[in-house]
């Protein structure tokens, strides 16, 4: 098993519903570690690098519009496996296709206010975590308490 970091962002829609502590609480429940985090707006620019893959596509420019709304938070997780996991706990794309239990599932019942992204896979990653942090933003320690939470081979 290895450990991975991913980016997570909580979009406009997550601070305007004050869900920020419900969310970033289901992650800290979970045992993952929050190495950097922090409050920034969006612009049009970091938009189009950030959904680069989906610039061109017909619903891109609600997409830009949403997410440049309002302020939003971005955080970078570490912990076992952390992009399947935390992908696992967001549910699917869209909250009304996302199983019960899961954070858009629970939350959300829409396809483009879903609330929160994380990054899909090792490339998207580490591209997505230098686009929204400074290398000297990003904090790792280890938590006193991860005896507590997996054994040692694990
Ligand atoms: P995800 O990987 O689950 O964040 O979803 P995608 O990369 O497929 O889509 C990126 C964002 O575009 C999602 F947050 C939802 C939004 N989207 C739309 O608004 N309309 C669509 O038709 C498809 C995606």
């Amino acid at each position: 098993m290895s450990m991975e970091r991913t980016l997570v962002l909580l979009k406009p829609d997550c601070v305007q519903r004050r869900l920020v502590g419900e969310v970033i609480s289901r992650f800290e429940r979970k045992g993952l570690n929050i190495i950097a985090m922090k409050m920034l707006q969006v612009t049009p620019d970091l938009a189009k690098q950030h959904y680069a893959e989906h610039v061109e596509k017909p619903f891109y420019p609600g997409l830009e519009s949403f997410i440049t709304s309002s302020p939003i938070f971005a955080l970078v997780l570490e912990g076992l496996e952390v992009i399947r996991v935390v992908r696992d706990m967001l549910g699917a794309t869209s909250g009304l296709k996302a199983a019960a239990g899961t954070i858009r599932g629970d939350f959300s019942s829409s396809r483009q206010m879903n609330l929160v992204h994380a990054s899909d896979g090792p490339e998207a990653a580490a591209r997505e975590i230098e686009l929204y942090f400074n290398a000297d933003e990003v904090l790792p320690y280890e938590p006193t308490l991860t005896p507590s939470l997996r054994a040692g081979d694990e």
